[in-house]
């Protein structure tokens, strides 16, 4: 049931594996700001991003602005968070670990 929202014992066990990501105080979502050299590797770190979205059919919300990627994790489906958001954030800190971010 990967679309199945998680409770907050769930999410905290979850968030140890993504400590670099912010959590809202709804526990409905996962922040975080990625950094790179610049424009191009942060498009790149999303084009990478996006091929592993495509793949899990699950999709960030995010903006890019020159050298940073802001990204949201949540799962509209089921209103707030789900596996497939904690999913998502691991394989993003490893793009970025392997693009400079
Ligand atoms: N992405 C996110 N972040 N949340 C969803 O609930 C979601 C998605 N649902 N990608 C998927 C697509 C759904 O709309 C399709 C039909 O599988």
């Amino acid at each position: 049931m990967p679309r199945q929202k998680l409770d907050s014992t769930a999410i905290a066990e979850k968030l140890a594996a993504v400590a670099s990501w912010d959590i809202d105080a709804g526990e409905t979502a996962l922040d975080k700001t990625f950094k790179f050299k610049d424009f191009s590797e942060a498009f790149g770190f999303m084009a990478r991003a996006a091929l592993v979205a495509e793949k899990l059919d699950h999709h960030p919300e995010w903006k890019n602005v020159y050298n940073k990627v802001d990204v949201r994790l949540t799962t509209h489906d089921a209103g707030g968070l789900t596996g497939l958001d904690f999913d998502l954030a691991v394989a993003m800190d490893r793009i970025a670990a392997s693009t400079g971010g």
